[in-house]
């Protein structure tokens, strides 16, 4: 590790800070030179897509359409490093369980299908056709509904269909997903107010739009790429606002790594023209504020017989609940409203004032709207915004909503869903002849809820970390112990192999980046980016190990195992060749994949339709819904009892792909050698009583009898909202409360934990806790 040091970043997002980041994982991953080769490769119609984000891919992509991080999740996956059986034999499971996140990636890629063996407490090679006889033993032995088959979001649209056909057949719509706990608040939302459960806004609408308003999303760490069509809007002179907590560098400015000159001149492009540093859940105040001051001023217009600010026209023809939504906001007054949001009604009548000249306006976010208790409805807000100025289906205009997982949003699109009714389930049935479950599944936070009260009894993990990922994770550690049986499809090694079942297996699986061969020759998959565009992908560096598989043999070898055979469904032929997989995916989704296996390497992808779009609303009103949230509280459970109880931000760094800790700096935030920092307000350190750089613990509040702690954090102080803290997600889970979570969509409320800071208690006194 290196030395630890706090210093605030002067440098923009990109430039030669990325540079040498970079340089510095392709030299510890050992990557040579014909790395380069590879990233050359990344993100063209013609390569493979970049295992990182969701961001778009430009039909006329750059020379290097990849970013810092992009490539850092390249070299990540294409690491020399290898977590041989050798390595299992020398390291118990237990002392394993000691070692950090980033130790445990850090082994590098997995080789072999290994099995946990009780008595020696290790992990042993084991045959691969050994362990499905197994899986699929104990799978046939247990009741259905106890069985979960968890998916990541980097997998496939043909592993996912698959995937999600072996659930359906088993018995069960146990089908989690990562989006669960990301931007389910959004799939809840959308569908409600605009007939969609996905963005409406693509690449192109970048190039005509006149205005964008940035909620909850830190764009220079978590979707770069995205900084190109920001910064060619800002040289177009397109205003930027940002609502967000930090200031985050890269929605200040950005040096574009790719342009020499840039580069030479040190010259950077500002990107916010705005910054409102709203309070953590603050935004639906802020959003209904901006509502408010928008209905005032076209009534002033109105009465003063000029041009109306609202699309009048639109509002008329295309949506329903205006009158309700009016009084809404004219019932909210400035002073709550400034509480809530601790924005000034200046600041959000100064954003208010651009929107209301643009013409056409794209929202877009992240998980800093969705992981909220209201999240939903903050959602919804963001919809009635644009609504008001009819800013959904046009050119130039729409709603963002930024996914995370590379596939993410295409693992919902064939299938992967707990709800059924979100799944053409009776064409499946015909299609397969089998008669799917129609009872709702399991989500991840009722997977939990299964799990700590033994309902729970296997778990199969497509990718992913699930235990490290989820809330509340002491107490999901501890009952994860009680399963019966855990599997998980992996690539390299991390905690959710090591809290295992009592029959547990790690099974290695080929990465998007590696070629995969099967008995019609190399082949290629897909996925569905961020702008609901569908993308090939082919694999172009040799395989890590011989033993390693494709996640769809993998998962065909889990269905015969212990599925009874159906005629209909040929798994062995799926695998001896993809375009199989595709032509049953388009047989079950004829309008969204038409012509898949012609069209999946179309340049910048092929969309799928969506209403929203062309203004179709397939809602239950048929028109686009204002919708009114019960009221502004952010928090309803949990009501902050006094001013020491502040609010907690789980955050990633730069140096991360979610569970995967890349390295221990945070470049942007000035966190050099440590995760264990706690950004702290200074009026909040002085009325606490602390000191920058004191060590503190932190605990949740909340009176449900669970002693939620993390010790021996650095304060760093910081600039950010009075009353509200930051600090690194995976290690803060312990912090957040399973119940803790969206009301209407479960999505875990990772943004915004009552907690509190004290002085840390010397480590004798918590018995070493
Ligand atoms: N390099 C890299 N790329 C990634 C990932 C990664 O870990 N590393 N993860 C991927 C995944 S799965 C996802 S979901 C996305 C996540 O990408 P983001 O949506 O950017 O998620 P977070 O990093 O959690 O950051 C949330 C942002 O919201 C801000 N914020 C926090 N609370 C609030 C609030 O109440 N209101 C507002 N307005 N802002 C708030 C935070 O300051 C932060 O800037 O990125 C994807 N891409
Ligand atoms: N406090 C807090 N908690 C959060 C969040 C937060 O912001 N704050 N964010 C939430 C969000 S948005 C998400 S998406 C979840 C993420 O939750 P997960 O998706 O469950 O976790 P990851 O860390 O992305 O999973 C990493 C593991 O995936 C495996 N893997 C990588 N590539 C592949 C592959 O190609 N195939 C297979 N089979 N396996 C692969 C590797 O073994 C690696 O160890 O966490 C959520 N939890
Ligand atoms: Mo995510």
């Amino acid at each position: 590790m290196t030395d630890q040091k706090i210093e605030a970043y002067e440098g923009p997002a990109g430039g030669w800070g990325s540079a040498k980041s970079l340089a510095e994982i392709l030299t510890r991953e050992q990557i040579p030179a014909s790395g380069a080769a590879m990233l050359m490769k990344q993100n063209k119609p013609d390569g493979f897509m970049c295992v990182s984000c969701a961001w778009a891919k430009p039909a006329k992509p750059l020379a290097f359409e990849y970013c810092e991080n992009g490539a850092k999740a390249t070299a990540w996956e294409q690491t020399r490093r290898r977590a041989t059986p050798a390595f299992f034999a020398e390291h118990s499971v237990t002392e394993l369980l000691s070692w950090p996140d980033y130790d445990l990636e850090e082994q590098g890629r997995l080789t072999h299908p290994m099995r946990y063996d009780p008595q020696t407490d290790r992990y042993v090679p084991v045959a691969w056709a050994e362990a499905f006889a197994e899986i699929g033993r104990e799978l046939k032995g247990l009741d259905p509904k106890s069985v979960v088959f968890y998916a990541s979001g980097r997998a496939s649209l043909e592993t996912s269909y698959m995937y999600a056909l072996l659930a359906r057949m088993y018995g069960n719509n146990n089908l989690p997903d990562s989006s669960n706990m990301c931007h389910e608040s959004t799939s809840v939302a959308l569908p409600q107010s605009i007939g969609v459960p996905v963005g409406t806004t693509r690449l192109e609408d970048f190039e005509s739009t006149d205005l964008i308003l940035f909620f909850g999303q830190n764009v220079g760490s978590n979707s770069p790429r995205m900084l190109h069509p920001l910064q060619e809007a800002r040289r177009r002179g397109v205003p930027i606002i940002t609502f967000n907590p930090l200031r985050e560098r890269g929605l200040e400015r950005f040096t574009n790594p790719q342009a020499p000159l840039e580069m030479l001149t040190n010259s950077s492009t500002q990107i916010s023209t705005q910054y409102h540093q709203v309070k953590a859940g603050g935004d639906l105040a802020a959003i209904t504020g901006m509502c408010k001051a928008i209905l005032a001023a076209d009534r002033d217009a109105l009465d003063a017989g000029r041009p109306r600010i609202i699309d009048v026209a639109f509002i008329e023809e295309h949506t329903h609940g205006l009158a309700d939504f009016v009084r809404f906001c004219d019932a909210q007054a400035w002073a709550d409203l400034e509480s809530r949001s601790g924005l000034k009604r200046e600041a959000l009548e100064a954003a208010a004032s651009v929107y209301m000249r643009a013409r056409s306006t794209i929202g877009i976010y992240g998980m800093g709207l969705t992981q909220h208790r209201k999240g939903t409805e903050t959602v919804q807000m963001l919809v009635n915004l644009l609504l008001l100025r009819g800013n959904i289906g046009r050119p130039g205009a729409g709603i963002c909503p930024v996914r995370g997982h590379s596939n993410v949003q295409g693992q919902r699109t064939v299938g992967i869903s707990e709800k059924p009714e979100l799944v053409p389930l009776d064409k499946i049935a015909e299609q397969y002849g089998f008669e799917p479950a129609r009872e709702k599944g399991l989500n991840t936070v009722e997977v939990c809820e299964g799990v700590l009260d033994g309902s729970v009894r296997a778990f199969i993990g497509l990718g992913g970390n699930f235990v490290r990922a989820v809330p509340d994770t002491a107490r999901m550690e501890e009952a994860w112990r009680g399963l019966r049986l855990s599997v998980q499809v992996s690539t390299k090694l991390n905690r959710a192999h090591l809290v295992r079942g009592e029959i547990a297996y790690i099974l290695p699986c080929l990465g998007r980046i590696e070629i995969d061969r099967q008995a019609s020759g190399p082949q290629a998959v897909s996925m569905e980016d961020s702008c609901s565009a569908f993308h090939g992908s082919r694999g172009v560096s040799e395989p890590v190990s011989e033993h390693v598989r494709s996640e769809p043999w993998i998962v065909a070898e889990i269905a015969k195992a212990v599925l009874a055979p159906n005629p209909k469904v040929d798994w062995d032929g799926w695998v001896a060749d993809y375009s199989r997989i595709r032509d049953s995916i388009e047989a079950t989704y004829p309008d969204k994949f038409r012509d898949f296996n012609k069209r999946m390497f179309e340049p910048g992808g092929f969309y799928k339709p969506l209403a929203a779009r062309d203004r179709k609303w397939e809602t239950k009103t048929g028109k686009a819904n204002f919708i009114v949230p019960p009221g502004l509280e952010a928090d309803p459970d949990m009501p902050r009892s006094d001013r020491s109880v502040i609010d907690l931000i789980t955050l990633r760094s730069n140096d991360q792909f979610n569970t995967t800790v890349y390295g221990y700096d945070d470049r942007f935030r000035g966190v050099k050698g440590t995760r264990k920092v706690l950004f702290m307000n200074e009026n909040d350190l002085a009325r606490l009583g602390l000191a920058d750089g004191e060590t503190v613990d932190v605990s949740t509040d909340a009176d449900d009898d669970v002693a939620r702690v993390v010790r021996g954090l650095r304060v760093v102080r910081y600039d950010i909202p009075e009353g509200n803290c930051g600090g690194y997600y995976p290690e803060m889970n312990v912090l957040i409360p399973l119940w803790h979570h969206d009301a209407q969509a479960k999505t875990p409320a990772a943004k915004a934990i009552p907690v509190r800071v004290t002085p840390a208690v010397p480590e004798a006194a918590t018995g070493g806790a």
